[in-house]
């Protein structure tokens, strides 16, 4: 008898239940569970029907993702589910929690299905750089039509049981899975329904059949965002096989596909990110068993982009927030740019529409700091100056209740000297949230010297709660994100003088996948910024002062290292900036150089590795996979590529390492010299994943 899947005999109905926790994922077990459980009813002469369900909190939420790229190990999913699908007594599926992936694929193949009202059913395999591999290309077309089947399978989003109800995926919404599967199996059994197959089902084939641009269309609109990625395009391919090839042979497309996809290196580095997000959760160094504080109100200092971007992601998690400013004014503004945001997104069809009203309800706008009084935990997001961040803390001292959380958004500054002008140092940490705050998934959480570690917590298990991805980082200038994109800035920088254009740089940057280069983000951000900072700090960058001097700002000028026509936000090449280089390398008397892009690719991507190498070394994160969440989620690194540790263990350290070796010397920079890190790991032929396996085996 099989240890997580139980077989049991309600009269004529016999009852399959998983219960393999966390999520009842198709282990080895799992599947050869189920597979002699369903073996067994099929040869009970007494079992007339069979309900297959879960314990726990889900239904089957996929493959077991730790089996892959090991060797297979039988029962294989599809001998399975043929067992299933050709078994002549009625399958059942009773769904709750999420059918996902190889979940919904065992559900395809049961007869019939039905779900509870808050269940979601999806084939995310594309997220994980995957197709549906046990059938799912196939029979959810047969199930719900191409055209919804290519969408669930391209995107990767699950839908509702009420969508999956009016589509045809599901038979019926139940109260409870088991109890409403066995009510669903007995009226299968009361009307003699005949057993439905979706194998043999090409109805809802017909009019794709007849006219492929119906499928191709969508195809078309749906692949468009997929800069980069393999998956979606050969998991559209495999659907198209399911309209144009029989059965059989279209699930041997499938297969074809699934196999290579599992092999690639974008599905590894994607089941890796998928892993690491949920690594990164685990706080190192906190007792086991350390409960998080509860929170039930939140308070944010700040309604200016920042804070109402945060007060936003509270609010779309249903959680009430206060949001304080200092002057009526500046909290009218605040609460209507939040107002507009939500009133867009409704209009786009991306929130319901009476979201907005319904979140603008649970923010209460507020004048005066003694309004934290009642929050559990307060995000400070004033102007980034240390003497403000410190009266703000000084009067949270006063004003805020006991045990409540205090954190600071600041993006560079050191919440150790911010703790210290408060009696309650244990409370304070950093919560740096990324722009734009409702928007950006990371929040990277700042463990200062006191911090307890139930405060942590509380930040952690909160930052998860409004779908934020949270990575644990200690105090450092920049702290882990942008004191590599530090590193980048330089580089890129020092480009311009050696003879790159803005625009070659750039284009080497956004074809490795990231959004956006470093000179398009400057614009973005404006470069007035810094060019005031730098004359108050006596330092020049001749090409950046130059472009300041001749009003060229970014955007918001319409000039900056581009122009930027009608309004528009495209970066457009602009002669007038070669001629300024030109010129201010001239009276520099810089002669330029061709650069090539392999050696600015490099130069992008090597020193931030170096810098992570540091940042590992002195702990100021605790895990080089907690580095490339941070880049995954707060600066748009190709999901594909992993993230620059796992990249750079692609590569190999002893290149990076030998090549920013040559880089120091080349052009006379001693900060590229490697890290003593990774020139041991470079060294010893070791990766930074090494590092990983060596923390966990201590
Ligand atoms: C597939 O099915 C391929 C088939 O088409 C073909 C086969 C031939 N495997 O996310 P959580 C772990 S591909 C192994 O924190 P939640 C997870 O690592 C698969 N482990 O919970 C974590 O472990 P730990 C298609 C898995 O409640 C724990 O479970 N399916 C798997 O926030 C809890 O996870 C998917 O892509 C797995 N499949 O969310 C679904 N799933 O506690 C992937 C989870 O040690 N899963 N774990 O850190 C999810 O989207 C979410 O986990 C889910 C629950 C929504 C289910």
């Amino acid at each position: 008898m099989s240890e997580v899947v139980k077989l049991e005999r309600h009269d004529v109905i016999a009852i399959v239940t998983v219960n393999s926790p966390p999520v009842n994922a198709l282990s080895a077990a799992v599947r050869g569970g189920i597979f002699e459980c369903m073996k067994s009813a099929i040869a009970d002469s007494e079992v007339k029907a069979i309900v297959l369900t879960c314990a726990g909190r889900t239904f089957i939420a996929g493959a077991d993702i730790t089996e892959f790229g090991k060797p297979p190990k039988p029962p294989g999913l599809a001998e399975v589910l043929d067992l299933m699908e050709s078994s002549p007594k009625p399958i059942i599926a009773a769904i709750h929690g999420t059918a996902l992936g190889g979940g919904l694929e065992v559900a395809l193949a049961c007869h019939y299905r039905v779900a509870v009202k808050e269940a979601r059913l999806g084939l995310p395999e594309v997220k994980l750089g995957l197709l549906p591999g046990a059938g799912g290309t196939q029979r959810l077309p047969r199930a719900v039509g191409p055209e919804l089947a290519v969408k669930m399978i391209v995107s990767g989003d699950p839908i509702s049981a009420a969508e999956a109800l009016k589509n045809g995926l599901i038979e019926e919404i139940v109260e409870g899975p088991a109890s409403g599967g066995e009510a669903f199996a007995l009226k299968v059994l009361a009307e003699k329904r005949p057993l439905r197959k979706l194998r043999d089902d090409d109805s809802k084939l017909a009019a794709a059949k007849a006219d492929i641009s119906i499928f191709t269309n969508a195809v078309a609109a749906l692949t468009k965002k997929a800069r980069g990625l393999e998956a979606p395009f050969a998991a559209a391919d495999a659907v198209r096989a399911a309209i144009e090839l029989p059965f059989d042979e279209g699930l041997k497309k499938e297969r074809e596909g699934f196999l290579k996809l599992v092999a690639s290196d974008q599905s590894k580095a994607q089941r890796y990110a998928f892993f690491s997000e949920r690594e990164a959760a685990k706080i190192a160094g906190v007792p086991d068993g350390t409960k998080p504080r509860p929170v039930e109100r939140v308070a944010i200092i700040g309604a200016g982009t920042m804070g109402g971007g945060i007060a936003m992601s509270f609010a779309n998690a249903g959680i009430p927030v206060t949001l304080i400013e200092t002057g009526e004014e500046q909290l009218k503004r605040g609460m209507g740019v939040m107002q507009k945001n939500y009133e867009a997104t409704a209009a786009r069809g991306g929130i319901p529409a009476d979201a907005p009203a319904k979140r603008m309800g649970l923010i209460d706008g507020k004048v005066g700091l003694e309004h934290v009084k009642d929050a559990d935990l307060v995000i400070e997001a004033v102007f980034e100056t240390m003497a403000v961040k410190k009266e703000v803390f000084e009067a949270l001292d006063k004003h805020a209740k006991p045990g409540a959380v205090l954190a600071s958004n600041t993006s560079y500054l050191n919440i150790d000297e911010i703790a210290k002008v408060t009696k309650r140092p244990q409370d304070i940490l950093g919560m740096h949230f990324f722009s734009p705050a409702n928007v950006m998934k990371l929040c990277e959480i700042v463990r200062a010297d006191k911090t307890a570690p139930d405060a942590l917590t509380t930040a952690v298990s909160i930052a998860r709660k409004i779908a934020k991805v949270p990575a644990v980082v200690g105090v450092c200038d920049g702290f882990v994100g942008n004191r590599m994109l530090a590193q980048r800035g330089k580089q890129s920088e020092k480009l311009l003088f050696e003879g790159a254009l803005p625009q070659q740089v750039d284009a080497v940057v956004t074809k490795f996948g990231m959004p956006m280069g470093p000179f398009a983000m400057s614009d973005l951000a404006g470069l007035d910024i810094g060019w005031r900072s730098r004359k108050d700090r006596g330092i020049k960058s001749e090409i950046a002062d130059a472009l300041c001097e001749a009003g060229r700002f970014g955007q918001k000028t319409g000039k900056g290292y581009y122009k930027y026509e009608g309004g528009s936000r495209a970066p457009l090449p602009d002669p007038e900036v070669e001629k300024l280089i030109d010129e201010t390398l001239q009276r520099m008397g810089r002669k330029k150089r061709v650069v090539s892009d392999d050696e600015i690719l490099e130069r992008m991507m090597y020193p931030m590795i170096n810098e992570g190498a540091r940042i590992l070394e002195e702990g100021i994160a605790a895990r080089p996979s907690d580095i490339d969440v941070i880049w995954l989620y707060g600066y748009g690194w190709p999901i594909y590529r992993g993230g620059p540790m796992f990249y750079a263990d692609q590569v190999g350290l002893k290149h990076i390492a030998d090549r920013l070796s040559y880089y120091a010397k080349e052009t006379n920079d001693p900060s590229l010299e490697p890290a003593p890190l990774l020139k041991r790991l470079a060294a010893e032929g070791k990766t930074f994943a090494s590092l990983a396996q060596q923390s966990k085996a201590a």
